[in-house]
C-alpha cells in the first residue's frame, strides 16, 4: 500500500543497485558501527543478521546529509529494529555499548586477527579460537597444520594488513601488462575492485583480462603466472576456475566455455622505487589447478613489499558481466544479484544473465546493456559504493 501523504524529503531506494552511493560520504560514525556488528555477526556465521547489518549501513551511506535525528530515518527502507536501537544509542549517547563491548571482546579481537591472515576463513579461525589461539603467531609457535595459502599469509602478514596505495596498485598494473603482452598481443588489461570505484587505498589489486577475439584468451592464465614466476615477481599462487556466483545462483552461467574463465589468487613481490628487474628463479609451471609457493625463506625487506592480486581471465563475450561482477562492491553485487532474482525472475552471475521467463540468456557489449536488461537505472562504478 502506498502512502498518499507528501514524498518525504529524501528517498531511498530499498535495493542497494538502484542508487547511488559514493565513496565518501556523511554517516561513517553510524555506519561504522553497523559494519562492527555485521563482522561480528559473519564471525559468528550469522549470515542473515551480517547482511541486515550491511544494508542498514549501505542506506545511511546513500543519503545526502549527517543523520542528527530519529526523524532523520523516517522513510528510510531496510532499517531493522537492531539496527535503529543502535543508531538510536549512538545518536543520544555518542557510542553503542553493544559496538563497545564487541569491539573490546576477546573473540571479536581474536576472530578479527585470525580471519585477517590471508588463506583463513571463519571456520578455521573459529576452531583455533575454541582451542585458545589469540594471535596470528600462536599458528606458529602450536604448530597448526597450515595449508600454503595461510603459510604465505602468516609470511607476508605485516605487508598484506598494510593497504596497497594507488601508487603500488598502478605499478601492479605495469608488471601486469608487461607480463599479458609479452604473453598474447592485443589483450586487454582492467583494474577491477576498490580502485575502479574510486578507492585511495585497498586490500588487493584485482585485474580482469579479456581479447577482443573470442578464445585468445583460452590458456592465458597458465602462461601469464609463469612469466611472472620467471621474472621472480611471484611469492604465491592458486588458480582456479570460476565457480564463486554460480554455484547457489542457479542457471546464470551459458554450459559452453566452462574451462576458459579462470581466476588466480596471487600474492605479488613489489620492488620499492623502481619496478624490480627480477631474479629468475626457475621454477616450473603446469596448468590446471594448481597452488605452490615461490621464494619461501624471503622475507619483506626494505627494497620490497608483498601485494595481494586477484587475476580473471574473461572471453569477450562475457567480459560485460564479468567487468560488473569484479567492479563491487561486494553488497552492491549481491544486491544486484538479489534484485535480478526477487524482481525480475532473472539470474545474473559474472558469466552471463538468464531470464527465467523467455528461458534464454540475454546478451551485453557493456555494463549499461546490463543495467537496461534488469530494469535499472545505470549507477557508474564510483557510486556502487554500497
Ligand atoms: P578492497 O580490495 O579494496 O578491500 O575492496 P574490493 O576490491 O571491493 O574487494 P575484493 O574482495 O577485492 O572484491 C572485489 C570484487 O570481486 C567484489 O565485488 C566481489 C568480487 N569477487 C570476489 N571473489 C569473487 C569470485 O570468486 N568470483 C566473482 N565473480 N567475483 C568475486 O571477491
Ligand atoms: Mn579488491
Ligand atoms: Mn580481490
Amino acid at each position: 500500500p502506498k502512502p498518499s501523504a507528501d514524498p518525504p524529503a529524501t528517498t531511498v531506494k530499498s535495493y542497494a543497485c538502484q542508487r547511488r552511493t559514493p565513496l565518501k560520504h556523511h554517516n561513517t560514525f553510524l555506519t561504522d558501527a553497523l559494519e562492527i556488528l555485521a563482522e561480528n555477526a559473519e564471525f559468528n556465521e550469522n549470515e542473515g543478521r551480517s547482511v541486515a547489518f550491511r544494508r542498514s549501513a549501505s542506506v545511511l551511506k546513500a543519503l545526502p546529509h549527517v543523520v542528527r535525528g530519529m526523524d532523520d530515518l523516517k522513510n528510510l527502507p531496510c532499517l531493522g529494529e537492531h539496527s535503529v536501537r543502535v543508531i538510536k544509542e549512538i545518536l543520544e549517547d555518542g557510542t553503542s555499548s553493544e559496538v563497545e563491548s564487541t569491539r573490546q571482546s576477546e573473540q571479536y579481537q581474536a576472530m578479527k586477527a585470525l580471519t585477517g591472515v590471508f588463506g583463513v576463513g571463519v571456520k578455521s579461525a573459529d576452531r583455533w579460537f575454541r582451542e585458545g589461539l589469540r594471535r596470528p603467531l600462536d599458528l606458529i609457535h602450536t604448530g597448526q597444520k597450515l595449508n600454503l595459502a595461510q603459510q604465505a599469509g602468516v609470511q607476508y602478514y605485516n605487508d598484506l594488513n598494510r593497504p596497497v596505495t594507488k601508487r603500488e596498485a598502478v605499478a601492479i598494473s605495469h608488471i601486469v601488462e608487461k607480463a599479458v603482452n609479452a604473453v598474447l598481443s592485443g589483450a586487454i588489461i582492467t583494474l577491477m575492485g576498490g580502485f575502479r570505484r574510486g578507492k585511495e587505498v585497498g586490500h588487493d589489486v584485482d585485474f580482469l583480462i579479456t581479447h577482443l577475439e573470442e578464445g585468445a584468451e583460452e590458456g592465458l592464465m597458465p602462461k601469464v603466472l609463469n612469466w611472472l614466476e620467471e621474472q621472480g615477481l611471484l611469492l604465491y599462487q592458486k588458480t582456479t576456475r570460476n565457480s564463486y556466483l554460480e554455484s547457489k545462483d542457479g542457471p546464470a552461467r551459458p554450459p559452453h566455455n566452462l574451462d576458459r574463465f579462470e581466476r588466480c589468487f596471487s600474492i605479488f613481490k613489489l620492488e620499492k622505487g623502481k619496478e624490480g628487474s627480477g631474479t629468475s628463479l626457475n621454477t616450473s609451471y603446469d596448468s590446471g589447478t594448481t597452488e605452490g609457493i615461490t621464494g619461501t625463506t624471503e622475507q619483506p625487506g626494505p627494497s620490497w613489499r608483498a601485494v595481494r592480486v586477484d587475476l580473471v581471465v574473461s572471453p569477450f563475450s562475457q567480459f560485460a558481466f564479468a567487468t560488473l561482477g569484479w567492479t563491487g562492491s561486494k553488497l552492491f553485487e549481491r544486491e544486484l544479484r538479489r534484485w535480478a532474482g526477487q524482481e525480475k525472475g532473472m539470474s545474473l552471475s559474472s558469466h552471463a544473465l538468464y531470464d527465467s521467463k523467455q528461458q534464454r540468456y540475454l546478451r551485453a557489449n557493456s555494463e549499461e546493456e546490463i543495467f537496461a536488461h534488469l530494469g535499472l537505472e545505470y549507477i557508474p562504478p564510483s557510486e556502487r559504493n554500497a
